[in-house]
């Protein structure tokens, strides 16, 4: 992939701009509802600089599209392009820097005040855009995308299922150069599209095959949560989360490996009812498989008398 080269439209802002909602996870896309109106098909993408980090610190956009750092700390911070292309100058608190993106590649940047702050964009010409749920085993499922290609081309939407990828659905692009096509996963695969002979970064569907069926009992004072999993994946993890309401969400409290038989037991000793499931997860345990119904555990609720 070649550097960016040529001239950049970049803009400093100062003051009044609110601070851009950072998101969440590691490697963002321009996403396809945030379109502001400068170019066809056009989007702005936020990064959020923080006390000592950029995030996200690895965006992909499209060429035309505009990125816009904000800085969100209490720190003054700059947003230097490794190359030395551009740099934002000192940024103070709340001031934002915006930067056109006008051919593919990647521009790698850092903050010039703090050594370790480094960011990147990387710029293609068609993207996926990262699903927002999971799939369910042959089920239609949407996968949508924008390119920086004409109105009507032709685009493939390609699946690897471990075999290399082959074409699973053709789709068109509409005049903002958005796109969407159905696919109907039978398991968690790599997708990309392709258009000609430039493709997308790859991006992942899960696709959750499993069901997790679990039980609470209470015996002797002990909560017992009996789990079954089918199809049958012995040796697999489960965990049992619990909804802790100090604690605001779910929290992991008990982690086992499915037995021989595909079912696996958690003992607990609650004091209060508390919202619980079971989750079926990748050996790092946040991945997510498949999800059990919410359940509760722990003693009937006391019903008070006056
Ligand atoms: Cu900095």
């Amino acid at each position: 992939m070649r550097r960016w080269r040529g001239s950049f439209a970049a803009v400093l802002v100062t003051g009044s701009v609110a601070a851009a909602g950072a998101p969440a996870a590691p490697v963002g896309h321009a996403g396809s509802g945030t379109a502001s109106g400068h170019g066809e098909g056009a989007a702005a993408m936020a990064v959020s600089i923080g006390f000592s980090d950029f995030t996200p610190s690895a965006i992909r956009v499209l060429p035309g599209d505009m990125v816009r750092w904000t800085n969100d700390s209490v720190r003054t911070h700059t947003v230097t392009a490794d190359d030395g292309s551009f740099d934002s100058g000192a940024l103070p608190t709340g001031t934002v820097f915006e930067r056109h993106v006008d051919a593919p590649g990647v521009q790698r940047y850092h903050c010039s005040v703090h050594v370790g702050m480094v960011g990147s964009v990387e710029a293609w010409t068609l993207l996926l855009d990262f699903p927002a749920r999971a799939a369910a085993p042959g089920r239609a499922f949407p996968l949508s995308g924008r390119a920086a290609l004409a109105p009507g081309a032709a685009v493939r939407i390609q699946a690897d299922t471990e075999a290399g990828f082959v074409d699973v659905a053709s789709t068109v692009t509409d005049a903002d150069g958005h796109f969407s096509a159905q696919v109907m996963p039978s398991k968690s695969a790599t997708y990309r599209a392709v258009a000609g002979d430039v493709s997308s970064p790859p991006v992942t569907l899960l696709v959750l095959d499993h069901t997790v069926a679990a039980t609470a009992s209470r015996v002797h004072g002990r909560d017992i949560v009996r789990v079954r999993v089918t199809p049958p994946d012995p040796g697999a993890d489960v965990v049992l989360q619990l909804r802790i309401p100090e604690r605001f969400g779910w929290w992991p409290v008990r982690h086992v490996r499915l037995d021989e038989g595909s079912g696996a037991r958690f003992v607990v000793r609650l004091r209060r009812r508390l919202p619980a499931r079971v989750h079926l997860t990748l050996r790092d345990a946040a991945t997510l498989l498949a999800g059990s119904r919410t359940f509760h555990v722990g003693p009937p609720a006391r019903h008070r008398h006056r």
